[in-house]
Protein backbone atom coordinates (compact mmCIF):
# COMPACT_ATOMS: atom_id res chain seq x y z
CA UNK A 1 0.00 0.00 0.00
CA UNK A 2 1.26 3.55 -0.75
CA UNK A 3 2.49 5.94 2.24
CA UNK A 4 0.05 7.92 2.93
CA UNK A 5 0.18 11.80 2.80
CA UNK A 6 -0.18 13.49 5.97
CA UNK A 7 -2.70 16.39 5.96
CA UNK A 8 -0.47 19.38 4.60
CA UNK A 9 -2.20 21.55 7.04
CA UNK A 10 -2.95 21.84 11.02
CA UNK A 11 -6.39 22.55 12.64
CA UNK A 12 -7.20 25.62 14.34
CA UNK A 13 -10.97 25.28 14.56
CA UNK A 14 -13.18 22.42 15.03
CA UNK A 15 -16.79 21.25 14.44
CA UNK A 16 -17.90 18.91 16.83
CA UNK A 17 -19.54 15.52 14.41
CA UNK A 18 -22.07 13.00 16.74
CA UNK A 19 -22.24 9.38 16.03
CA UNK A 20 -25.44 7.54 16.59
CA UNK A 21 -26.39 4.18 17.22
CA UNK A 22 -27.77 1.71 14.85
CA UNK A 23 -31.03 2.28 16.34
CA UNK A 24 -31.56 6.05 15.97
CA UNK A 25 -30.22 5.23 12.27
CA UNK A 26 -32.70 3.05 11.74
CA UNK A 27 -35.45 5.52 12.91
CA UNK A 28 -33.81 8.56 10.75
CA UNK A 29 -33.42 6.47 7.50
CA UNK A 30 -37.36 5.22 7.85
CA UNK A 31 -38.65 8.78 8.39
CA UNK A 32 -36.70 9.94 5.40
CA UNK A 33 -38.13 7.38 3.27
CA UNK A 34 -35.20 5.40 2.39
CA UNK A 35 -33.40 8.32 0.85
CA UNK A 36 -30.34 9.68 2.42
CA UNK A 37 -30.63 13.34 0.88
CA UNK A 38 -33.53 13.75 3.12
CA UNK A 39 -31.62 12.95 6.05
CA UNK A 40 -31.00 16.03 8.61
CA UNK A 41 -27.19 16.51 8.68
CA UNK A 42 -27.26 16.08 12.35
CA UNK A 43 -28.00 12.59 11.80
CA UNK A 44 -24.92 11.79 9.37
CA UNK A 45 -21.72 11.01 10.76
CA UNK A 46 -19.59 11.04 8.02
CA UNK A 47 -20.94 13.00 4.98
CA UNK A 48 -19.68 12.44 1.49
CA UNK A 49 -23.09 13.17 -0.49
CA UNK A 50 -20.81 16.04 -2.54
CA UNK A 51 -17.71 17.74 -2.79
CA UNK A 52 -19.48 20.87 -3.58
CA UNK A 53 -19.55 23.74 -1.32
CA UNK A 54 -19.02 21.23 1.47
CA UNK A 55 -15.11 22.16 1.48
CA UNK A 56 -13.18 24.19 4.51
CA UNK A 57 -11.78 27.40 3.85
CA UNK A 58 -7.79 28.01 5.10
CA UNK A 59 -7.32 31.29 7.77
CA UNK A 60 -6.76 33.55 4.59
CA UNK A 61 -9.80 32.86 2.46
CA UNK A 62 -11.69 33.82 6.11
CA UNK A 63 -9.33 36.90 5.99
CA UNK A 64 -10.47 37.84 2.75
CA UNK A 65 -14.07 37.51 4.29
CA UNK A 66 -13.31 40.37 6.17
CA UNK A 67 -12.33 42.58 3.31
CA UNK A 68 -15.49 42.31 1.21
CA UNK A 69 -17.17 45.12 -0.16
CA UNK A 70 -20.28 45.08 -0.56
CA UNK A 71 -20.47 47.86 -3.02
CA UNK A 72 -23.74 46.89 -5.21
CA UNK A 73 -21.63 47.68 -8.21
CA UNK A 74 -17.97 47.17 -9.52
CA UNK A 75 -16.60 46.27 -6.27
CA UNK A 76 -13.10 45.86 -5.13
CA UNK A 77 -13.70 41.90 -4.84
CA UNK A 78 -15.07 42.06 -8.29
CA UNK A 79 -11.87 43.17 -9.71
CA UNK A 80 -9.64 40.99 -7.72
CA UNK A 81 -11.49 38.07 -8.73
CA UNK A 82 -11.42 39.05 -12.62
CA UNK A 83 -7.96 39.73 -12.08
CA UNK A 84 -7.02 36.22 -11.00
CA UNK A 85 -9.30 34.65 -13.30
CA UNK A 86 -6.58 36.64 -16.27
CA UNK A 87 -3.70 35.48 -14.25
CA UNK A 88 -4.90 31.65 -13.96
CA UNK A 89 -6.98 31.29 -16.44
CA UNK A 90 -6.37 33.87 -19.18
CA UNK A 91 -9.34 34.93 -20.17
CA UNK A 92 -10.29 38.50 -20.18
CA UNK A 93 -13.65 38.34 -19.51
CA UNK A 94 -15.19 37.41 -15.88
CA UNK A 95 -18.92 36.88 -15.13
CA UNK A 96 -19.33 35.94 -11.41
CA UNK A 97 -22.31 33.79 -11.04
CA UNK A 98 -23.82 32.14 -7.56
CA UNK A 99 -23.06 28.41 -8.75
CA UNK A 100 -22.19 26.97 -11.42
CA UNK A 101 -26.27 26.06 -12.87
CA UNK A 102 -26.41 29.94 -12.51
CA UNK A 103 -23.43 30.40 -15.40
CA UNK A 104 -24.97 27.40 -17.26
CA UNK A 105 -28.63 29.08 -17.27
CA UNK A 106 -27.12 32.92 -18.57
CA UNK A 107 -24.66 31.03 -20.90
CA UNK A 108 -26.72 28.18 -22.68
CA UNK A 109 -29.52 29.99 -24.19
CA UNK A 110 -26.85 33.00 -26.00
CA UNK A 111 -24.85 29.71 -27.70
CA UNK A 112 -28.15 28.16 -28.93
CA UNK A 113 -29.08 31.69 -30.70
CA UNK A 114 -25.99 31.60 -32.10
CA UNK A 115 -26.17 28.36 -33.72
CA UNK A 116 -26.60 28.08 -37.07
CA UNK A 117 -28.70 24.48 -37.30
CA UNK A 118 -32.15 23.89 -36.46
CA UNK A 119 -31.95 21.47 -33.86
CA UNK A 120 -29.08 22.67 -31.73
CA UNK A 121 -27.31 20.03 -29.81
CA UNK A 122 -24.34 20.02 -27.30
CA UNK A 123 -21.63 17.63 -27.19
CA UNK A 124 -19.75 16.71 -24.28
CA UNK A 125 -17.59 13.76 -22.68
CA UNK A 126 -20.42 14.12 -20.43
CA UNK A 127 -23.03 15.99 -19.26
CA UNK A 128 -23.40 16.50 -15.51
CA UNK A 129 -27.34 16.57 -14.47
CA UNK A 130 -27.68 20.09 -14.12
CA UNK A 131 -25.73 21.20 -17.11
CA UNK A 132 -27.74 18.42 -19.18
CA UNK A 133 -30.93 20.19 -17.94
CA UNK A 134 -29.82 23.66 -18.51
CA UNK A 135 -29.14 22.37 -22.24
CA UNK A 136 -32.39 21.27 -22.70
CA UNK A 137 -33.78 23.72 -20.89
CA UNK A 138 -32.68 26.12 -23.34
CA UNK A 139 -34.37 24.12 -26.19
CA UNK A 140 -31.34 21.84 -27.64
CA UNK A 141 -30.51 18.12 -27.20
CA UNK A 142 -27.43 16.66 -25.02
CA UNK A 143 -25.70 14.13 -26.21
CA UNK A 144 -22.49 11.99 -24.59
CA UNK A 145 -19.60 10.87 -26.79
CA UNK A 146 -17.37 9.01 -23.23
CA UNK A 147 -14.19 7.06 -24.18
CA UNK A 148 -15.84 3.02 -23.93
CA UNK A 149 -13.48 2.46 -22.05
CA UNK A 150 -14.90 4.50 -19.00
CA UNK A 151 -17.70 1.67 -19.06
CA UNK A 152 -15.41 -1.03 -17.58
CA UNK A 153 -14.62 -0.12 -13.98
CA UNK A 154 -12.46 -3.03 -13.25
CA UNK A 155 -10.04 -2.37 -15.95
CA UNK A 156 -7.71 0.30 -15.05
CA UNK A 157 -7.45 2.94 -18.07
CA UNK A 158 -5.09 6.74 -16.82
CA UNK A 159 -8.18 9.19 -19.32
CA UNK A 160 -11.77 7.44 -18.50
CA UNK A 161 -13.06 10.70 -19.18
CA UNK A 162 -11.60 11.77 -22.20
CA UNK A 163 -13.80 11.79 -25.39
CA UNK A 164 -14.26 8.81 -27.90
CA UNK A 165 -12.75 11.11 -30.86
CA UNK A 166 -13.85 8.66 -33.80
CA UNK A 167 -17.46 8.78 -32.57
CA UNK A 168 -17.19 12.83 -32.14
CA UNK A 169 -16.25 13.30 -35.43
CA UNK A 170 -19.04 11.38 -36.99
CA UNK A 171 -21.63 12.99 -34.92
CA UNK A 172 -20.07 16.85 -35.76
CA UNK A 173 -19.76 15.57 -39.62
CA UNK A 174 -23.99 14.24 -39.17
CA UNK A 175 -25.28 17.12 -37.30
CA UNK A 176 -23.19 19.82 -39.18
CA UNK A 177 -24.44 23.16 -38.09
CA UNK A 178 -26.48 22.01 -35.32
CA UNK A 179 -23.53 21.51 -32.87
CA UNK A 180 -23.76 24.70 -30.42
CA UNK A 181 -20.90 23.80 -28.65
CA UNK A 182 -18.58 21.04 -27.17
CA UNK A 183 -18.32 21.18 -23.56
CA UNK A 184 -15.21 19.47 -21.97
CA UNK A 185 -15.97 18.40 -18.35
CA UNK A 186 -12.98 18.03 -16.36
CA UNK A 187 -12.43 16.43 -14.55
CA UNK A 188 -15.59 14.41 -15.92
CA UNK A 189 -17.90 13.43 -12.96
CA UNK A 190 -20.22 11.01 -13.93
CA UNK A 191 -17.68 8.40 -15.44
CA UNK A 192 -16.10 8.72 -11.84
CA UNK A 193 -13.66 11.56 -10.84
CA UNK A 194 -11.97 10.66 -14.29
CA UNK A 195 -9.44 12.71 -16.00
CA UNK A 196 -9.34 13.98 -19.43
CA UNK A 197 -6.21 14.07 -21.11
CA UNK A 198 -4.20 16.91 -22.30
CA UNK A 199 -3.89 15.27 -26.18
CA UNK A 200 -7.80 14.73 -26.28
CA UNK A 201 -9.10 18.29 -24.98
CA UNK A 202 -6.48 19.85 -27.63
CA UNK A 203 -7.78 17.23 -30.36
CA UNK A 204 -11.57 17.98 -29.46
CA UNK A 205 -10.70 21.61 -29.67
CA UNK A 206 -8.96 21.38 -33.20
CA UNK A 207 -11.43 19.51 -34.53
CA UNK A 208 -14.27 22.02 -33.34
CA UNK A 209 -12.32 24.88 -34.47
CA UNK A 210 -12.12 23.60 -38.25
CA UNK A 211 -16.07 23.25 -37.99
CA UNK A 212 -16.67 26.86 -35.83
CA UNK A 213 -17.98 25.24 -33.50
CA UNK A 214 -17.25 26.63 -30.10
CA UNK A 215 -15.71 25.14 -27.10
CA UNK A 216 -16.78 25.39 -23.83
CA UNK A 217 -14.83 23.94 -20.75
CA UNK A 218 -16.90 22.95 -17.54
CA UNK A 219 -14.25 23.71 -14.99
CA UNK A 220 -15.34 22.53 -11.55
CA UNK A 221 -12.85 20.27 -10.87
CA UNK A 222 -10.10 21.74 -13.33
CA UNK A 223 -6.99 21.72 -10.89
CA UNK A 224 -7.78 17.88 -9.70
CA UNK A 225 -7.10 17.41 -13.67
CA UNK A 226 -4.30 19.00 -14.03
CA UNK A 227 -2.87 17.38 -11.47
CA UNK A 228 -3.98 13.80 -12.81
CA UNK A 229 -2.17 15.70 -16.41
CA UNK A 230 1.66 16.00 -14.75
CA UNK A 231 1.05 12.19 -12.70
CA UNK A 232 0.10 10.48 -15.88
CA UNK A 233 1.31 11.92 -19.03
CA UNK A 234 5.01 11.87 -19.61
CA UNK A 235 5.75 14.94 -21.61
CA UNK A 236 4.14 16.91 -18.22
CA UNK A 237 6.02 15.26 -15.45
CA UNK A 238 8.06 18.66 -15.02
CA UNK A 239 5.10 21.01 -15.65
CA UNK A 240 3.52 23.76 -13.18
CA UNK A 241 -0.23 22.78 -12.27
CA UNK A 242 -0.24 26.88 -13.28
CA UNK A 243 1.49 25.60 -16.80
CA UNK A 244 -0.41 22.59 -17.38
CA UNK A 245 -3.88 24.70 -16.52
CA UNK A 246 -3.12 27.66 -18.92
CA UNK A 247 -2.51 25.17 -21.66
CA UNK A 248 -6.16 23.34 -20.71
CA UNK A 249 -7.91 26.42 -20.60
CA UNK A 250 -6.24 27.84 -23.93
CA UNK A 251 -8.00 25.37 -25.73
CA UNK A 252 -11.04 26.78 -24.82
CA UNK A 253 -13.31 29.53 -25.50
CA UNK A 254 -15.03 30.01 -22.71
CA UNK A 255 -15.90 28.37 -19.16
CA UNK A 256 -18.54 27.61 -16.68
CA UNK A 257 -17.15 26.56 -12.81
CA UNK A 258 -19.35 25.57 -9.89
CA UNK A 259 -16.70 27.19 -7.81
CA UNK A 260 -17.92 25.31 -4.94
CA UNK A 261 -15.19 22.37 -5.41
CA UNK A 262 -11.63 23.71 -7.09
CA UNK A 263 -12.50 27.12 -5.75
CA UNK A 264 -12.33 26.05 -2.38
CA UNK A 265 -15.65 27.70 -1.63
CA UNK A 266 -18.70 27.08 0.37
CA UNK A 267 -20.73 29.00 -3.11
CA UNK A 268 -19.77 30.71 -6.20
CA UNK A 269 -19.44 29.90 -10.19
CA UNK A 270 -18.15 31.47 -13.16
CA UNK A 271 -18.52 32.17 -16.66
CA UNK A 272 -15.76 33.42 -18.24
CA UNK A 273 -14.64 34.08 -22.15
CA UNK A 274 -11.16 33.93 -23.34
CA UNK A 275 -11.86 36.92 -25.96
CA UNK A 276 -14.93 36.89 -27.48
CA UNK A 277 -16.98 40.36 -26.32
CA UNK A 278 -19.79 39.76 -27.70
CA UNK A 279 -20.62 36.64 -26.57
CA UNK A 280 -19.92 37.61 -22.99
CA UNK A 281 -21.83 41.35 -23.61
CA UNK A 282 -24.91 39.18 -24.49
CA UNK A 283 -24.50 36.39 -21.88
CA UNK A 284 -23.54 39.85 -18.98
CA UNK A 285 -27.50 41.00 -19.93
CA UNK A 286 -28.55 37.38 -19.35
CA UNK A 287 -27.22 38.03 -15.70
CA UNK A 288 -28.80 40.97 -14.67
CA UNK A 289 -32.05 40.06 -14.93
CA UNK A 290 -31.22 36.13 -13.60
CA UNK A 291 -27.93 35.94 -11.24
CA UNK A 292 -27.49 40.02 -10.47
CA UNK A 293 -25.56 42.46 -11.74
CA UNK A 294 -22.64 41.56 -13.48
CA UNK A 295 -20.00 42.64 -10.75
CA UNK A 296 -21.24 40.45 -8.36
CA UNK A 297 -24.01 37.93 -10.01
CA UNK A 298 -25.27 36.67 -6.88
CA UNK A 299 -22.53 36.53 -4.73
CA UNK A 300 -21.41 39.51 -1.70
CA UNK A 301 -18.50 41.14 -1.92
CA UNK A 302 -17.00 38.62 0.51
CA UNK A 303 -17.36 35.71 -1.47
CA UNK A 304 -15.79 37.09 -4.37
CA UNK A 305 -12.67 37.83 -2.25
CA UNK A 306 -12.81 34.41 -0.47
CA UNK A 307 -13.12 32.82 -4.31
CA UNK A 308 -9.92 35.01 -5.78
CA UNK A 309 -7.96 33.56 -2.76
CA UNK A 310 -9.45 29.77 -3.02
CA UNK A 311 -8.80 29.48 -6.72
CA UNK A 312 -4.89 29.89 -6.34
CA UNK A 313 -4.50 28.03 -2.79
CA UNK A 314 -6.57 25.11 -5.05
CA UNK A 315 -3.34 24.87 -7.39
CA UNK A 316 -0.85 24.25 -4.84
CA UNK A 317 1.13 20.87 -5.02
CA UNK A 318 1.35 19.89 -1.41
CA UNK A 319 -2.38 20.84 -1.75
CA UNK A 320 -3.51 18.80 -4.52
CA UNK A 321 -0.78 15.74 -3.52
CA UNK A 322 -2.69 15.51 -0.42
CA UNK A 323 -6.19 15.67 -1.98
CA UNK A 324 -5.88 13.07 -4.60
CA UNK A 325 -3.96 10.74 -2.68
CA UNK A 326 -6.22 10.88 0.39
CA UNK A 327 -9.35 10.17 -2.16
CA UNK A 328 -6.70 7.31 -3.70
CA UNK A 329 -5.94 6.00 -0.53
CA UNK A 330 -9.70 5.08 0.39
CA UNK A 331 -10.10 3.56 -3.24
CA UNK A 332 -7.16 1.71 -2.02
CA UNK A 333 -8.63 0.41 1.08
CA UNK A 334 -11.43 -0.88 -0.81
CA UNK A 335 -10.03 -2.74 -3.19
CA UNK A 336 -8.04 -4.72 -1.37
CA UNK A 337 -11.22 -5.40 1.03
CA UNK A 338 -12.74 -6.97 -2.02
CA UNK A 339 -14.95 -3.97 -2.70
CA UNK A 340 -15.48 -3.41 -6.55
CA UNK A 341 -15.12 0.39 -7.46
CA UNK A 342 -14.02 2.65 -10.87
CA UNK A 343 -10.52 1.75 -11.51
CA UNK A 344 -8.14 4.14 -11.16
CA UNK A 345 -9.80 6.05 -8.36
CA UNK A 346 -11.13 9.27 -9.19
CA UNK A 347 -10.05 13.06 -8.07
CA UNK A 348 -12.65 14.02 -6.02
CA UNK A 349 -14.16 10.46 -4.94
CA UNK A 350 -14.72 6.60 -5.06
CA UNK A 351 -17.45 5.00 -7.65
CA UNK A 352 -18.09 1.34 -5.95
CA UNK A 353 -19.80 -0.82 -8.58
CA UNK A 354 -23.34 -1.65 -6.73
CA UNK A 355 -23.75 -3.90 -10.16
CA UNK A 356 -21.12 -6.21 -9.05
CA UNK A 357 -21.07 -6.10 -5.31
CA UNK A 358 -24.99 -6.62 -5.17
CA UNK A 359 -25.78 -8.39 -8.48
CA UNK A 360 -28.83 -9.72 -7.06
CA UNK A 361 -30.14 -6.68 -7.04
CA UNK A 362 -31.85 -5.42 -10.61
CA UNK A 363 -31.33 -1.76 -11.67
CA UNK A 364 -35.03 -0.98 -11.08
CA UNK A 365 -34.77 -1.44 -7.45
CA UNK A 366 -31.44 0.38 -7.58
CA UNK A 367 -28.68 -1.18 -6.19
CA UNK A 368 -26.27 1.47 -5.76
CA UNK A 369 -28.92 3.87 -3.45
CA UNK A 370 -29.70 -0.16 -1.79
CA UNK A 371 -25.93 0.08 -1.13
CA UNK A 372 -25.96 3.83 -0.05
CA UNK A 373 -29.04 3.19 2.70
CA UNK A 374 -27.05 0.39 3.92
CA UNK A 375 -23.83 2.33 4.21
CA UNK A 376 -25.61 4.71 6.27
CA UNK A 377 -27.39 1.98 8.55
CA UNK A 378 -23.81 0.91 9.20
CA UNK A 379 -21.61 3.59 10.40
CA UNK A 380 -23.82 6.97 9.54
CA UNK A 381 -21.89 7.49 6.29
CA UNK A 382 -24.03 9.43 3.72
CA UNK A 383 -22.93 8.55 -0.14
CA UNK A 384 -24.89 9.41 -3.15
CA UNK A 385 -26.15 7.19 -5.86
CA UNK A 386 -25.22 7.99 -9.15
CA UNK A 387 -26.87 5.55 -11.80
CA UNK A 388 -30.58 4.38 -12.81
CA UNK A 389 -32.50 6.61 -9.99
CA UNK A 390 -30.42 9.61 -10.71
CA UNK A 391 -30.77 9.11 -14.70
CA UNK A 392 -34.56 9.02 -14.00
CA UNK A 393 -37.33 8.34 -17.12
CA UNK A 394 -37.25 9.15 -20.66
CA UNK A 395 -39.43 12.36 -20.83
CA UNK A 396 -41.03 11.29 -23.60
CA UNK A 397 -41.77 7.53 -23.25
CA UNK A 398 -42.08 7.49 -19.22
CA UNK A 399 -39.87 4.49 -19.78
CA UNK A 400 -36.69 4.22 -17.22
CA UNK A 401 -33.50 5.39 -19.43
CA UNK A 402 -30.62 2.13 -19.17
CA UNK A 403 -28.13 3.44 -17.50
CA UNK A 404 -24.45 2.83 -18.38
CA UNK A 405 -23.35 2.58 -14.35
CA UNK A 406 -24.54 1.68 -10.99
CA UNK A 407 -22.41 3.38 -9.05
CA UNK A 408 -22.35 4.50 -5.08
CA UNK A 409 -20.00 7.80 -4.74
CA UNK A 410 -18.20 8.37 -1.36
CA UNK A 411 -17.50 12.14 -2.45
CA UNK A 412 -14.70 13.55 -0.02
CA UNK A 413 -14.86 17.18 0.92
CA UNK A 414 -11.82 19.35 0.36
CA UNK A 415 -9.60 19.68 4.17
CA UNK A 416 -12.76 18.90 6.01
CA UNK A 417 -12.26 14.89 6.86
CA UNK A 418 -8.67 13.22 8.26
CA UNK A 419 -7.27 10.52 7.41
CA UNK A 420 -8.56 8.42 10.05
CA UNK A 421 -11.87 8.98 8.75
CA UNK A 422 -11.28 7.23 5.38
CA UNK A 423 -10.19 3.97 7.21
CA UNK A 424 -13.72 4.34 9.32
CA UNK A 425 -15.35 4.77 5.94
CA UNK A 426 -13.52 1.93 4.63
CA UNK A 427 -14.15 -0.49 7.57
CA UNK A 428 -17.98 0.17 7.61
CA UNK A 429 -17.86 -0.58 3.58
CA UNK A 430 -15.93 -3.91 4.06
CA UNK A 431 -18.66 -4.90 6.79
CA UNK A 432 -21.68 -4.09 4.45
CA UNK A 433 -19.86 -6.59 1.79
CA UNK A 434 -19.81 -8.87 4.36
CA UNK A 435 -23.64 -9.03 3.97
CA UNK A 436 -24.08 -7.97 0.51
CA UNK A 437 -26.33 -10.90 -0.38
CA UNK A 438 -28.70 -10.02 2.02
CA UNK A 439 -29.13 -5.94 1.16
CA UNK A 440 -32.56 -5.52 -0.21
CA UNK A 441 -33.35 -3.65 -3.84
CA UNK A 442 -36.07 -0.61 -2.81
CA UNK A 443 -39.17 0.45 -4.72
CA UNK A 444 -41.18 3.93 -4.84
CA UNK A 445 -43.49 5.27 -2.41
CA UNK A 446 -43.42 8.99 -4.10
CA UNK A 447 -41.63 9.21 -7.35
CA UNK A 448 -41.60 13.34 -8.02
CA UNK A 449 -41.73 13.88 -12.17
CA UNK A 450 -38.69 15.53 -12.30
CA UNK A 451 -35.36 14.98 -11.01
CA UNK A 452 -36.76 12.57 -9.07
CA UNK A 453 -33.78 11.64 -6.45
CA UNK A 454 -33.79 14.66 -4.65
CA UNK A 455 -37.04 14.41 -3.16
CA UNK A 456 -38.03 10.18 -3.70
CA UNK A 457 -39.55 7.96 -0.69
CA UNK A 458 -39.27 4.56 -1.10
CA UNK A 459 -39.01 1.02 0.70
CA UNK A 460 -37.48 -2.09 0.45
CA UNK A 461 -38.85 -4.88 -1.51
C1 LIG B 1 -21.80 17.14 -7.41
C2 LIG B 1 -22.38 18.41 -7.90
C3 LIG B 1 -23.44 19.11 -7.11
C4 LIG B 1 -24.60 18.28 -6.73
C5 LIG B 1 -25.54 17.96 -7.65
C6 LIG B 1 -26.59 17.14 -7.34
C7 LIG B 1 -26.71 16.67 -6.04
C8 LIG B 1 -25.77 16.99 -5.10
C9 LIG B 1 -24.73 17.81 -5.45
C10 LIG B 1 -22.22 19.95 -9.75
C11 LIG B 1 -21.68 20.24 -11.03
C12 LIG B 1 -20.65 19.41 -11.60
C13 LIG B 1 -20.18 19.69 -12.88
C14 LIG B 1 -19.14 18.85 -13.51
C15 LIG B 1 -21.67 21.55 -13.04
C16 LIG B 1 -22.17 21.33 -11.79
C17 LIG B 1 -23.22 22.25 -11.26
N1 LIG B 1 -21.90 18.86 -9.06
N2 LIG B 1 -20.71 20.74 -13.57
O1 LIG B 1 -21.02 16.54 -8.18
O2 LIG B 1 -20.12 18.37 -10.93
O3 LIG B 1 -22.65 23.13 -10.35
O4 LIG B 1 -23.88 22.59 -8.23
O5 LIG B 1 -22.49 24.66 -8.46
O6 LIG B 1 -24.65 24.47 -9.66
O7 LIG B 1 -22.09 16.74 -6.29
P1 LIG B 1 -23.47 23.74 -9.11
Amino acid sequence: MARRIPEPFRIKMVETIRQTTAEDRRHALREAGWNPFLLKAEDVYIDLLTDSGTGAMSDRQWAGLMMGDEAYAGSRNFHHLADTVREVFGYAHTIPTHQGRGAEQILFPELVKRCRGQRPVFLSNYHFDTTKAHVELAGARAVNVLTPQALDTGTAYDWKGDFDLPRLREIVAAEGDNVAAVIITITCNSAGGQPVSMGNIRAVSELAREHGIPVVIDAARFAENAWFIRQRDPAYAGASIASIVREMFDCGDMFTMSAKKDGLVNIGGLCCFKDDEALFRAVQVNCVPMEGFVTYGGLAGRDMEALAIGLKEGLDDAFLSYRIGQVAYLGERLREGGVPIQTPTGGHAVFVDARLLLPHIPAEQFPAHALACELYLEGGVRAVEIGSLLLGRNPQTGKQEPSPFELMRLTIPRRVYTNDHMDYIADCLIEVKKRAGAVRGLTFEYEPPILRHFMARLRPV
